[in-house]
């Protein structure tokens, strides 16, 4: 092809959220009545190029990594992005063949991929948000280490998608074959080349690293030890295939809905209770979280699912859910049962995004490893697993680090991990069944959890998510929690009837130990008391990965050292704590709202 250089001008409201830019999929294919716009692809592409050129002493990235979840306009966009990265010169372009690769694959491709690592990673996920027509595209970059861009970057990106006045292309070239071989290679332009890559090499190098595979491989072989894995349709079900059964050996009936589909098959890929609902049935649960005793005897002894971009997971034993909050502390406990922290001696440091429950904290506390309380999002925890390598200070590596909202990974890659997570959990029952006579019934995850439980206490723990609320109401509800709470005076509040008081506030704000950044209006925490002493928090924060409106996200927390009550679902032991918070903030009022739209 030949080198083009077109006019275009800047298009409004390029901000990258949480994770990456995210944006209804008419609008990225510039057909949008709003937008009509033919560049929108181009005009991002070139503004992330142009801030990756000045991050980089002015060259632009030699090497780049173009994949994503296999969502609609998944394969259109690739396009489009390897002509504008030929056009800009950057000299290899690597995307996997089928064009499909998980994120935390991305992740491990970028740091290691044999030949030398690459230099960054564009990533085309709107994660857990469903994807085809009228529904979400996204784009996300990975830098160097394989970590999310921070704040600095994505803040950069958006001023000069303000500013642009053309972008770079290659004209006159044909499509790439994406379903070529690895290997092949196309030529773009004299500078650039277009090489098919293998997607599973290196994630299955960084897992085999991780994890024990022999032991896992004779473990599966054991006729009481079954698993089911859930990859709703997205990049993980690829991976899941290639490991779960390929190299581990597990029966091909362990997988539902690993095909990769442009719709997800019409589902919402989030791994929680609610749309996660076959599998939740099939591991004999209800939809909120109790066992359904008469299906639990029966399920699997371990489920797990994915969301659309394979960094999400959720846990579940037979008739038992682990809460991801749960699940990071159980994980921090039984450090020994995986090989990565087990080699090392032991864990460095460990960290929870500010809404996790505080269930890693004790277990941290009782291990003496430093913990660090991080805002949402995974960019944070990368600055504190690079610190060594990218700042020249304090390893704390090996790392381990989740979020309540099913993210859960550590420093084999700089993103979350969903299958990780399930290799975890099954290091973690062999490790339980070590001395398990042949014969003798297994010990199961819900053995594991209620010996946490009975060790550490338990966190009883929910979010409500309120999607979809007028933009407005949504700020006025956050800036009355500000004016009457945050810095309001509590003591002026009325006695409720429920004995659930208000006793402080704050809100969060994160200044990172390893680069000295000041983030902040990350989270307002409400701190209750009930009237027998107990403590409990509840959170409010507005979610930055939606395309339309603004979701409310409440987040419900309550330490419980009763044993009789362990065996509660959390939804009602929290619901009297919720209608507190609802109507201290009269979320009811302001938002038209009477129920949140999930309950996980
Ligand atoms: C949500 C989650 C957050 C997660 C982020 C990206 O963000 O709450 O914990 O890191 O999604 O995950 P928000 O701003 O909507 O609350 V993914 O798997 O969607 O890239
Ligand atoms: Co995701």
């Amino acid at each position: 092809g030949t080198l083009a250089e077109i006019p275009t001008s800047p298009i409004p409201g390029m901000k990258p959220g949480t994770s990456g830019l995210r944006k209804k999929v008419e609008i990225w294919q510039g057909i949008d009545d709003e937008i009509k716009e033919k560049y929108y692809v181009e005009n991002f592409i070139q503004s992330l190029l142009d801030t990756a050129k000045a991050n980089n002493k002015g060259e632009i990235p030699k090497t780049l990594i173009v994949a994503g979840d296999g969502r609609y306009f998944n394969d259109e966009a690739i396009q489009i992005i390897c002509r504008v990265l030929a056009g800009n010169g950057v000299e290899n372009i690597w995307v996997p063949r089928s064009g499909i690769m998980s994120t935390p694959a991305v992740s491990a491709a970028i740091r290691t991929r044999e030949g030398g690592s690459a230099d960054g990673g564009i990533i085309l996920t709107a994660s857990h948000n469903p994807g085809g027509p009228g529904e979400d595209f996204g784009i996300k970059y990975n830098e160097n280490y394989g970590q999310p861009a921070g704040e600095e970057f994505t803040d950069a990106l958006y001023e000069r998608s303000l500013e642009i006045s053309s972008f770079k292309t290659v004209q006159g070239s044909p499509d790439i074959n994406i379903n070529a071989p690895a290997g092949t290679t196309f030529s773009l332009s004299p500078t650039s080349a277009v090489t098919i890559i293998d997607p599973f090499t290196e994630y299955v190098k960084v897992l085999k690293e991780s994890f024990n595979f022999d032991e896992i491989c004779e473990f599966a072989k054991h006729p009481d030890f079954s698993i089911l894995f859930d990859g709703m349709h997205g990049a993980g079900g690829p991976f899941a295939q290639r490991i779960l059964i390929e190299e581990l050996g597990f029966p091909k009936s362990s997988l539902m809905r690993c095909d990769p589909r442009p719709d997800f098959g019409g589902c919402h890929p989030d791994p929680n209770l609610t749309y996660a609902a076959e599998l939740v049935k099939k591991m004999g649960l209800k939809s909120d979280g109790s066992a359904d005793e008469s299906a639990a005897s029966t399920a699997p002894t371990l489920g797990a699912s994915n969301d659309g971009d394979g960094d999400r997971n959720l846990i579940a034993g037979a008739g038992c859910f682990v809460t991801p909050s749960d699940s990071l502390a159980m994980i921090c406990d039984n450090w020994k049962a995986i090989p990565h922290f087990e080699k090392a001696g032991g864990l460095k440091g460990v960290a929870r995004s500010m809404p996790s429950s505080a269930a890693l904290d004790i277990v941290a506390e009782s291990l003496d490893i430093p913990l660090f309380i991080t805002p949402t999002g995974w960019k944070f925890f990368g600055n504190l697993m690079g610190s060594k390598e990218q700042f020249d200070k304090r390893d704390y590596t090996p790392f381990l680090c989740g979020e309540e909202s099913f993210g859960t990974g550590t420093d084999h890659i700089r993103e979350k991990d969903g299958l990780w997570a399930m290799l975890a959990w099954i290091s973690i029952l062999i490790d339980a069944n070590k001395d398990t006579a042949e014969g003798q019934p297994l010990i199961q995850v819900k053995d594991v959890v209620m010996n946490h439980w009975v060790k550490y206490g338990r966190h009883f723990y929910c979010r409500y998510d309120y999607e979809a609320v007028e933009t407005d109401a949504a700020n006025k509800m956050v800036d009355l929690i500000r004016d009457n709470y945050i810095n309001g005076d509590l003591s002026a509040l009325n006695e409720d009837p429920s004995g659930i008081k208000l006793v402080a506030t704050e809100e969060f704000a994160y200044t990172d130990p390893v680069d000295g950044s000041v983030t902040s209006n990350q989270g307002l925490i409400l701190f209750f008391r009930y009237a027998n002493g107990d403590d409990a928090r509840v959170i409010f924060r507005l979610s930055g990965t939606g395309s339309a409106g603004a979701t409310i996200r409440m987040y419900l927390e309550k330490y419980e050292k009763e044993k009789e009550r362990y065996g509660e679902a959390a939804p009602s032991i929290l619901k009297s704590l919720a209608d507190r918070a609802i109507a201290l903030v009269q979320l009811q009022e302001l938002t038209g709202r009477e129920s949140p739209s999930v309950i996980t």
